[in-house]
């Protein structure tokens, strides 16, 4: 039994730049991880439960768990020196931690502090997913907004807390992907799941087929190819949407699947987030030998212009992956960036 404190100091050697700064790092978001299971499992108990009335950046409903878990989250990240600034889903403009403990802060930190947060009220699983890079800007200055807006494939690190029938956080610093399992009675996380590898093929698909009348045909022929009779496929497929992108993730990277969230006429770029969604989620399905693009374009090589933009989204089991891809390319190509100029 092996914990990820020790786990994380033990692959140290991985990151010999990172003098155990990165090692904070994610020592900062395991316990932010613990305190907000511990509200999540008694939001039923405590006038926790319920929206505030107030809406975030997107528009949204804000849970108050959502603040909840977005205060932990930036507390956790500010009380240690590793991190210079946080961009989060709950806050339009970057928060800049420009303290003494800063002076030498090398990382930045992009997160969904609560994704999936509209499924508190009725006990489903929801996810926490984090997202770290090194920042461009000097060292020792205030960090700018060009230190988040970099493409996925400069991610130093990347990841989730799945707080579901169990809270496990995954993690990868692009050296495999590894799960821990939070033991609730003494509060530890304990490697569970090493060396993560998602299915090459799968037999589930992931997508709100409520909006299928609106999907780019490219989707909807992938779909009814998901419930076409092929013995050979193992299809018909099974469908799995739980709304929250996190549960969904990971089922299908331990079973293998594919979750979809397309572009369509009122949603021109998809709903979820490139930078704190799309981006560490990608990059933990490459390093488990998954495929994540935009039905196109690989997700990481996308260069964000704004902090809360959004993207279609494909991602999970490779031969899924590249399979709707064959299908956007066929009958959506219009959909394909180029063709935006
Ligand atoms: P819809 C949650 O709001 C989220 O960002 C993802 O976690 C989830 O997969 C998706 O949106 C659900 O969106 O439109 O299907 O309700």
């Amino acid at each position: 039994m092996i914990t990820l404190g020790e786990y994380i100091v033990a692959k140290q050697h991985e990151f010999p730049e990172a003098s155990g700064e990165l090692t904070q790092l994610l020592g900062s978001i395991r316990l932010a991880a613990k305190v907000v299971n511990r509200e999540i499992n008694k939001a039923g108990l405590v006038d926790i439960i319920g929206a505030t009335g107030a809406e975030n950046v997107q528009g949204e409903q804000q849970q108050k768990l959502d603040l909840y878990a977005n205060e932990k989250f930036k507390a956790a990240l500010e009380a240690r020196g590793e991190v210079c600034g946080v961009a989060s889903e709950e806050e339009e403009d970057i928060i800049i931690f420009n303290g003494k403990k800063q002076s030498h802060s090398k990382y930045v930190v992009l997160m969904d502090p609560l994704d999936g947060s509209s499924n508190i009220d009725v006990n489903v699983t929801v996810g926490t997913i984090f997202s770290i890079y090194r920042r461009l800007s000097p060292v020792g200055t205030p960090v700018i907004l060009d230190d988040f807006l970099q493409p996925g494939y400069k991610q130093v690190a990347a990841g989730y807390v799945v707080y579901g029938s169990s809270t496990m956080l995954v993690y990868t610093t692009g050296h495999g992907v590894h799960g821990f399992t939070c033991d609730p009675s003494l509060g530890v996380f304990y490697l569970s799941h090493e060396n993560m590898q998602i299915p090459q093929d799968g037999v589930i698909y992931s997508i709100n087929e409520g909006n299928y009348i609106k999907f780019p045909d490219g989707v909807k022929k992938y779909i009814k190819y998901c419930q076409e009779r092929d013995p050979q496929t193992s299809r018909p497929y099974t469908s799995r949407y739980i709304g929250s992108l996190v549960a969904d993730f990971h089922r299908n990277l331990i079973k293998g699947g594919i979750y979809m969230y397309p572009s369509f006429a009122s949603a021109p770029k998809g709903k979820l987030r490139l930078l704190y969604e799309c981006n560490p989620i990608a990059f933990l399905t490459e390093q488990a030998g998954g495929k994540a693009s935009d039905g196109f374009r690989r997700i990481m090589d996308i260069e964000p212009t704004e902090l809360h933009e959004r993207t279609p989204f494909f991602c999970g089991s490779i031969n899924m992956v590249q399979q709707v891809e064959a299908f956007m390319a066929q009958y959506s190509h219009e959909e394909h960036p180029e063709f935006h100029g």
